[in-house]
């Protein structure tokens, strides 16, 4: 009876830390994952006839987007071909491009080369190979 009582207790205290255990687990994987797709994305915008910023820093993996505010087309283009151009972009036209390998990346305005910015690609976090 006394040995019954006993187990029975055991067990509903193995079960609870199971549960519990599980819920952390489940909070963990939701965290990192949030981590990840906050870091996949971001943005420079064009106007006035200047990015910005004009220097934007991303982790490996990152997609850089361009929107072109001016009412006048611009374009963009890598200084030494680094990356895709974009067609024009009229007026909210946006083009993106992922970069993936760290670097620092010029580019400027195909259609109006003053115009310049630069991409600084840093390597992912978590990634401490050394080269
Ligand atoms: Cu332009």
């Amino acid at each position: 009876m006394m040995r019954s009582a006993v187990s029975a207790a055991l067990i509903g205290a193995a079960v609870g830390a199971a549960l519990a255990g599980g819920v952390l687990l489940a909070q963990a994987q939701s965290a990192k994952t949030a981590t990840v797709s906050a870091a996949v994305s971001a943005a420079v915008s064009i106007d006035n006839f200047t990015f910005n910023p004009p220097t934007l820093t991303v982790k490996a993996g990152t997609t850089v987007t361009w929107t072109n505010k001016d009412d006048i087309p611009h374009g963009i283009a890598a200084t030494g071909n680094a990356f895709s151009r974009s067609p024009a972009l009229d007026t909210d036209n946006a083009y993106s491009f992922t970069f993936t390998t760290p670097g620092s990346y010029q580019y400027f305005c195909y259609l109006h080369p003053h115009m310049t910015g630069t991409i600084v690609v840093e390597a992912a976090t978590g990634s401490n190979a050394t080269p």
